[in-house]
């Protein structure tokens, strides 16, 4: 095959027509932000644990165990994301939250 084909379907180096494996990692990790929830007087216990089942993927007891978390403690770990997606989430919680008249607060 020509340099010309390589250089645009190929990302190795080429050396002579040989093509060199890589040696170093090239994909990164990405950097990994908390999704907290804020406790307050007003969201029911039942809808904060919809959100942790909904939004965060929670099974029903660790939902129930996060909710009492907040509850009693001030606020509590949902979850750790990429942080577009923890953006995204927090976005989630407080638009389902405006949207049935609760105060309830996400925060990274
Ligand atoms: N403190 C609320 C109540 O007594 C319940 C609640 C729990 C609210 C967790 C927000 O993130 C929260 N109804």
């Amino acid at each position: 095959m020509t340099g010309i084909l390589l250089g645009v379907a190929d990302k190795g180096r080429q050396t002579g027509g040989e093509v060199l494996e890589r040696t170093r990692q090239e994909t990164k990790e990405p950097e990994l932000y908390k999704v907290l929830l804020l406790n307050d007087d007003y969201t029911t216990m039942e809808f904060v644990v919809q959100i942790l089942e909904s939004v965060f993927h929670k099974a029903p007891a660790e939902a129930y165990r996060i909710m009492m978390q907040v509850h009693t403690q001030g606020r509590g770990l949902c979850g750790v994301y990429p942080h577009e997606v923890a953006e995204t989430k927090v976005a989630t919680v407080h638009d389902l939250a405006r949207s049935n008249g609760y105060p309830l607060r996400a925060a990274l």
